[in-house]
């Protein structure tokens, strides 16, 4: 299938994040993008560039706010004499006030980020722009009649909400590519996040809505990030009840128990018959991710690609997560050859 990807993501590099309570190197850096380029190229899925859809499909899903704030905010950093990377020191926690935008760039970024792990460098916009075009892309190519594509997205986007960034996320991928399915007639949508991590931002984004519908299978939120999203009861809102299913699965968990849950959420997805699918594809899950405590390993990843095409869905799938550097490539480069091959 065709891989979606622009070297624009190298533009987003460096900085500390506050992981865990200690303050160290980002884990989401550049050359994950490389490895998996490598891999999915070797693997036979042809590169092509990103299109320019512009900012409507990115305002139509993201408060104008957060997307000026993410556009402007290394401008404001240096016209406060700064540089480097930038990260919040207060947030608008309980018994803070929700309904003030702080007029000055630390104010904001507590604002609008959720956490202090997801630095801001000169380059992080023209990065996540980027990113947001590769699943703009994949999108149409799967709408115009491709059975499935894959945006190689850098930054990931799946914790980005409608009004927050955060977990490495500034513009959400996953639900671009499905709005661009809706938007395109597809009359409902499934949003599947087999990243390790819950898919809040996606959640967020649809959380009212009946034409979308969101699943995560994920590491559980009473121990992993992002702690206070994807548990259980989560289930929509408004028009919207019965449209998210979370899974939250406990560290350690294995294959045998791992497969068993993602056939749950597939089987949800099925029921929903759905007119397109997208995949919010995390490599995290595997076995030595430094960040994660799934345990699976290499030779499940092409399962989970096939379990996926058994849908039989046109399919676009979006980069998330994966952090055990060199194996992400092959890891990833084999959910792809696997979905191909099941299909
Ligand atoms: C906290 C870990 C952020 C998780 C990022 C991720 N520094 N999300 O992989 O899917
Ligand atoms: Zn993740």
């Amino acid at each position: 299938m065709k891989a979606v990807y622009s070297p624009l993501h190298a533009r987003h590099d460096g900085g500390m994040e506050l992981h865990r309570g200690e303050l160290v190197p980002c884990f989401e850096m550049p050359s994950r993008a490389d490895y998996i380029r490598d891999a999915v190229t070797a693997a036979g899925h042809g590169l092509t560039a990103p299109r320019d859809f512009g900012l409507a499909p990115i305002l139509a899903l993201h408060d104008a706010g957060l997307v000026e704030f993410l556009r402007s905010a290394f401008d404001q950093w240096k016209a406060v004499g700064k540089d480097g990377f930038m990260l919040p020191s207060g947030f608008a926690a309980r018994s803070m006030r929700q309904d003030v935008i702080p007029p000055g760039v630390n104010g904001k970024l507590g604002y609008y980020a959720f956490d202090a792990g997801t630095p801001i460098v000169e380059g992080t916009w023209d990065a996540a722009y980027a990113s947001a075009q590769c699943a703009l892309t994949a999108a149409a190519l799967v709408a115009e009649g491709e059975r499935a594509a894959y945006a190689l997205c850098r930054p990931p986007g799946h914790h980005a909400a409608k009004a927050a960034y955060g977990g490495y996320c500034f513009l959400n991928n996953a639900a671009l590519a499905a709005q661009y399915l809706r938007d395109q007639g597809r009359a409902t949508v499934a949003v599947l996040d087999v990243d390790y991590h819950h898919g809040n931002g996606t959640q967020d984004i649809f959380y009212d809505r009946a034409d979308v519908l969101t699943v995560s299978v994920h590491g559980t939120p009473e121990t992993e990030y992002p702690f206070f999203r994807g548990f259980a009861d989560e289930t929509g809102t408004g028009a919207g009840v019965g449209f998210n299913r979370n899974f939250p699965l406990p560290r350690g968990t294995d294959w045998d128990s791992y497969r068993g849950v993602l056939d749950t959420a597939l089987r949800v997805v099925a029921d929903f018959k759905p007119d397109a699918l997208v995949i919010a594809l995390g490599v995290d899950t595997y076995e030595n991710d430094p960040i994660s405590a799934f345990k699976l390993k290499a030779e499940h990843y092409p399962l989970i690609g096939a379990a996926i095409a058994r849908l039989g869905l046109p399919t676009v799938f979006t980069q998330e997560g994966g952090y055990a550097v060199a194996e992400i490539g092959t890891n990833v480069a084999a959910v792809l050859t696997g979905f191909e091959q099941g299909q």
